[in-house]
């Protein structure tokens, strides 16, 4: 018997049908279309989904959820955040942001353990951050390695270790003078990723361009908040964008490009994808939605821009957010994630460290916004067939969840509304139940920075519960917050698949083969 039944759900499940459902479609008659029919009930037994059908069989034991007419997703999976990192004192920290999570209807994060230049090993850095996640998580978790010095050694030795460990991602940066890697560096990496497996993801910017632009910006004294944006243009990110593609072309290996702003990079990946390399692309809810006249703060508070301080920036232009828009909808990007990495606004030690002696230093402001609880809510705003909509509830469900599981290795478990995932769902509202919608307001957010830059921002829909493994972790109508600070577990990841493209083509500019002598 079901430990738990949803009923009264409209469930989308965001993949294209398995034999399971065409079976269960053809019996029920139904046409495909990207959600099942209300009517079909979820069976939960032990936290994972068991099965789905109509009239499912319940005893007294069995709970039920009524999912009164609402939409039913996957767990949202975050494939982007930082949380407690040495780099922001005044973030997040596992707790804050995994609560914030659970209340957006994400149920699963993946955040970053950071390599300090002067570590020669990488496992006392893992294990730190492993630490400051266990028992203090409200969601599943798993953990990228950003690596900013690769030796041979931990290339060769330390690597194949972290994937009995389940780590099988990496971050690597082409800028920020302490992360930063060379193209070398890059290749090395490429090179083994490749041969191990790993996924990469990759920060895009070029970073001599931002450094010259800097200097001279100030130079000539313009240094406050906006100037961040004008220090990285998107040249900086179209070239690094390319080069990136180049590297992963010819080592041929699969990569991520993440946080994407700017609409000619994106064209180079767009262009690799018809290629059918293995080019993968993430965007952030930021650039959808914010303008860097954002970065100019407003006449009570004109330091109020450091709010908005992320890399890349902020774009001038509506037309760099329709473009963005554009990747979401055609398949371009593949993974949706918030970068949610914010620093305590108001508070001495937090982005008021760009604000000294009354002077503002835009180049000393921690970069990063928070966003992990409003990702959800933002994009489904625009999510299914009504005229304002700008992408399919199964784009949405693939951008969100379903494809960052697959990237990066929790296929089988996460990101799917099928037997034997996990259930981890969410349950959306109702058209009757909340008709007006849900204005986003700091003092209802429940990460722990001061700010959210979504202020006011109108939504139609929130997840009314999140369920973590069959288990209730958000009732917004009952409590809120109902889960519990240990209920999150770490993710032992497998090895990622390649969602967009494949391995093994040819290499544009080289004769067939030609690698075949030295790769
Ligand atoms: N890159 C990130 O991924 N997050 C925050 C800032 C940055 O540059
Ligand atoms: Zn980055
Ligand atoms: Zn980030
Ligand atoms: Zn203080």
């Amino acid at each position: 018997m079901f430990d738990l039944v949803i009923e009264n759900g409209i469930i989308n499940y965001g993949q294209t049908y398995g034999c399971f459902y065409i079976q269960l479609l053809k019996t029920l008659q139904v046409t495909a279309s990207e959600v099942l029919p209300l009517g079909i009930e979820i069976g939960i037994k032990d936290g994972k989904i068991s099965c789905l059908g109509t009239s499912l069989p319940r005893d007294a034991d069995t709970q039920i959820i009524d999912a009164k007419g609402g939409f039913i997703t996957p767990g949202g999976v975050d494939s982007h955040v930082h949380f407690a990192q040495n780099n922001s004192p005044t973030g997040d920290n596992f707790t804050t942001g995994s609560r914030s999570a659970i209340a957006g209807g994400t149920t699963t994060v993946l955040a970053f353990a950071s390599q300090l230049k002067t570590e020669t090993s990488v496992i006392p850095c893992l294990d730190n951050y492993l630490l400051r996640a266990k028992d203090q998580t409200y969601c599943d978790y798993g953990i990228h390695l950003i690596l900013t010095n690769p030796t041979p050694e931990i290339m060769s030795t330390e690597m194949p270790l972290l994937i009995n460990r389940g780590i099988t991602s990496v971050k690597l940066y082409m800028t920020y003078e302490p992360m930063k890697l060379g193209d070398s560096q890059l290749l090395d990496v490429l090179m083994s990723a490749r041969a191990l497996g790993f996924t990469t993801m990759i920060h895009a910017e070029n970073s001599d361009i931002i450094s010259l632009i800097t200097d001279r910006l100030e130079a000539a004294g313009h240094t406050d908040p906006f100037f961040h944006a004008i220090s990285r243009p998107q040249i900086a990110e179209n070239e690094a964008t390319y080069r990136i593609i180049s590297l992963a072309e010819l080592t041929d290996t699969p990569i991520l490009i993440v946080h994407m702003s700017s609409e000619v990079a994106m064209k180079h990946v767009r262009k690799a994808q018809t290629r059918m390399l293995p080019i993968h692309a993430e965007t952030c809810p930021q650039y959808l939605f914010l303008l860097s006249e954002r970065l100019k703060g407003n006449p009570q508070d004109t330091f109020a821009g450091a709010k908005c301080v992320c890399s890349p920036p902020l774009r001038h232009d509506p037309k760099d957010l329709e473009a963005m828009w554009r990747g979401i909808a055609n398949g371009t990007f593949t993974t949706f994630s918030s970068d949610h990495a914010p620093s305590t606004y108001d508070h001495a030690g937090g982005k008021k460290l760009g604000l000294k002696d009354g002077i503002m230093r835009y180049r000393d402001i921690p970069n990063g916004v928070p966003g992990v609880e409003t990702r959800l809510p933002l994009l489904f705003s625009y999510a299914g067939r009504e005229k304002d909509s700008r992408l399919s509830l199964q784009r949405f469900v693939q951008l969100t969840s379903s494809d960052p599981a697959k990237l990066y290795g929790l296929e089988g478990t996460k990101g799917n509304i099928a037997p034997g995932y996990d259930a981890d769902l969410v349950i959306w509202y109702g058209e009757e139940d909340l008709r007006e919608g849900v204005t986003i307001e700091q003092k209802n957010l429940h990460h722990g920075v001061d700010y959210t830059p979504y202020e006011g921002m109108h939504v139609k829909n929130w997840p009314r519960f999140t369920l973590l493994r069959g288990k209730t972790v958000w009732d917004r109508d009952g409590g809120g917050i109902v889960g519990d600070v240990t209920d999150g577990q770490f993710l032992k990841r497998g090895m990622g698949k390649i969602v967009v493209g494949k391995t093994g083509g040819e290499v544009n500019g080289m004769l067939p083969g030609e690698r075949d002598y030295w790769y």
